[in-house]
């Protein structure tokens, strides 16, 4: 598969299932609720195993009785995954762009990667938050993911490496398409 990098070569797009990269942190597109769902949740939870979930009820209980709020971030052990940690977020439920929606996916971004920093963490690997079951578009969704990771990068050291993880090629030509006005 081959590999672009952007922002100094801290940044690689590529395309492939969240679940397999070995990461210091892989990201979930998570809900709420905390407790799971479809897409990249449901795929996490499965492969991750009971612990994670575990974790998440007991961050729920003591961090967040109402729920995780968009554009905040928790992070768990990985469980059985081969990524180390995974990140929870929350990104926001597309309506109509008049609801704040880019500044709450932009928030989840930011948040996770100040949390991967806070907790150390060298490497992590995002996928497309909001783009499937929350339907944010993916061209205004690939836009706020690289400004808002680009502007982490040039603050923090850490994480050192960031991954965007697409599941099919189409979704990672979207996304080079839609940066290209800010190369
Ligand atoms: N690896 C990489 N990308 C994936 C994978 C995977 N294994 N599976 C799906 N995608 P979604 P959301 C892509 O729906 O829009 C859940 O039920 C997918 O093609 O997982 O933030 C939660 O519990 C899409 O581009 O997350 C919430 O209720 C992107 O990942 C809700 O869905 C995100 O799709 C969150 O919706």
């Amino acid at each position: 598969m081959d590999e672009l990098t952007f922002l100094n070569d801290r940044l690689v797009v590529i395309t492939g299932d969240i679940t397999e990269q070995k990461v210091d942190a892989i990201v979930n597109a998570a809900n709420s609720t905390l407790l799971g769902g479809g897409g990249v949740d449901g795929a996490i939870h499965r492969r991750g195993g009971p612990t994670v979930l575990q974790e998440c009820r007991e961050i729920r209980r003591h961090q967040y009785p109402d729920g995780l709020p968009p554009g905040r971030a928790v992070v768990t052990g990985g469980g059985k995954l081969p990524a180390k940690h995974v990140i929870h977020t929350v990104g926001p439920i597309w309506r109509d762009g008049k609801h704040g929606e880019m500044e709450t996916l932009a928030e989840a971004y930011r948040s996770s990667l100040n949390l991967a920093a806070e907790t150390g963490l060298g490497s992590i690997a995002f996928p497309a938050i909001s783009t499937g079951v929350y339907g944010f578009p993916k061209e205004l969704a690939a836009q706020v993911a690289y400004r808002t990771i680009g502007e982490h990068l040039k603050r923090r050291s850490l994480p050192r490496q960031v991954y965007l993880i697409f599941f099919d090629e189409g979704d990672r030509r979207v996304f080079l398409n839609s940066i290209k006005q800010f190369l």
